[in-house]
């Protein structure tokens, strides 16, 4: 569950609604694999990572960052519910991925310096903060279901 004012939502949903989602997501998992390279241990079977240019360009990078976003998305549309939209992924995660749920939490805050590119001084602190509030709360979610 996220608390959101009325004009948080309102600019949360106005940005992600000019978010090209399937290109974010590649762009914010491949910074993520870069920025923090312990997280490349998960992507073994994704072939070259062995440098910025080769991560960035890794066509199963983009997959995977458009599946992730996407899923993500769903987020957006139930804000009150984050942990019951999220439960099962949180138990794949867990139990079958071995996923460290602070990666959700990198992930996120990534997301936010990718946003903030795309979009200048369109991202104002006010949206920042409702951005980062949601990236907290889809990551809470997730870890929800860890034993
Ligand atoms: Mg995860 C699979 C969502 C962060 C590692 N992730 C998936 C899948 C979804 C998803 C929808 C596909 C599940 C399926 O096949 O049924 N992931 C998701 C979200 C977020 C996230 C919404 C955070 C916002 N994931 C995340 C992070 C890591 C990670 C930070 C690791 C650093 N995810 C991961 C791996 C897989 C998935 C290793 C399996 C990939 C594969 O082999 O296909």
């Amino acid at each position: 569950m996220v608390h959101l004012t009325a004009d948080e939502k309102a600019a949360v949903s106005g940005l992600w609604g000019k978010v090209n989602v399937d290109e974010v997501g590649g762009e914010a998992l491949g910074r993520l694999l870069v920025v923090y390279p312990w997280t490349q241990r998960f992507f073994t079977s994704f072939g070259d990572l062995s440098n910025a240019a080769a991560v960035m360009g890794n066509s199963k990078v983009k997959a995977h960052g458009k599946k992730v976003l996407n899923s993500f998305s769903e987020g957006l549309k139930n804000l009150d519910n984050l942990k019951g939209t999220f439960a099962s992924l949180s138990e794949l995660h867990c139990d079958k991925l071995h996923v460290d749920p602070e990666n959700f939490k990198l992930l996120g805050n990534v997301l936010v310096v990718v946003l903030a590119r795309h979009f200048g001084k369109e991202f104002t602190p006010q949206v920042q903060g409702a951005f980062q509030k949601v990236a907290l709360g889809v990551a809470t979610a997730l870890a929800h279901k860890y034993h």
